[in-house]
């Protein structure tokens, strides 16, 4: 299997958890951010990473969006499961997954590229970084309107979070799920930004630990002995 990405995106590392976690062997392509149009539109019809390209007969040449690829993966691949055998927990799960897909992963990229290119610039204040920052921030219109709102609906997820992970250890029923992965994922790109690290320590001990469990490395900011 073929996984084509851009190496920061934390929609991607999302993908990279589900495949890790189901222990499956895979290669990576990364794309260049604007020249990835070119190729993945005529493939899938859409411009966004993750996109995986499954490589084997009877199945479809290519997969577009983190969700559908948990689905494919789950189906072609299902042990260790992700769906939870509750059908009722399950459709929980799912709610969760597409809350942190379109409301809470977005709320993240907001105030990381906000932070990356303010208080965060010394990260890499190189030009070409600083160039990259600036056209996203552009792309998804990301002001600081925007950014607040997005810290605002931020705080409720982290205070669900702190309810479900940190006390009682999985988002939904007795195990790892859709949910968690994806909550791991898409958090992942607060753990540069100091005021989350220090307020929210137990929040970045559970994305560690679900990175180990899926064998991903770490995301930037954390560090196997949790500096
Ligand atoms: N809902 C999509 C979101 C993926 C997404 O937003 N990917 C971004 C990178 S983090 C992307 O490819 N942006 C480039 C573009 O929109 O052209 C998924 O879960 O796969």
């Amino acid at each position: 299997m073929l996984l084509l990405q851009f190496s920061t995106s934390h929609y991607c590392r999302k993908a990279r958890l589900a495949l890790g976690y189901k222990k499956i062997n895979y290669d990576v392509q990364n794309l260049t951010p604007g020249l990835h149009i070119l190729k993945l539109k005529p493939l899938t019809g859409l411009t966004t990473v993750p996109v995986l390209l499954p490589q084997l007969p009877d199945q479809p040449q290519a997969i577009s969006d983190s969700t559908q690829i948990f689905k494919f993966l789950e189906k072609y691949h299902p042990e260790p499961s992700l769906f939870l055998p509750n059908e009722q927990q399950q459709i929980e799960a799912w709610m969760l997954e597409d809350w942190f897909d379109e409301s809470i992963g977005t709320a993240t990229r907001f105030i990381y590229y906000d932070f990356r290119a303010g208080a965060g610039k010394h990260i890499d204040p190189s030009f070409s970084s600083q160039l990259v920052i600036q056209v996203v921030r552009h792309q998804y219109k990301i002001n600081q309107a925007a950014v607040h709102l997005a810290a605002e609906r931020l705080e409720i997820a982290l205070k669900m979070l702190e309810y479900r992970w940190h006390k009682q250890l999985y988002l939904v029923g007795d195990r790892l799920s859709v949910a968690d992965l994806t909550a791991a994922a898409l958090l992942s790109p607060l753990a540069l930004i100091p005021k989350y690290r220090q307020n929210y320590p137990w929040l970045f001990e559970r994305i560690a630990e679900i990175h180990q469990i899926c064998g991903e490395p770490l995301p930037p900011g954390l560090t196997e002995t949790g500096e």
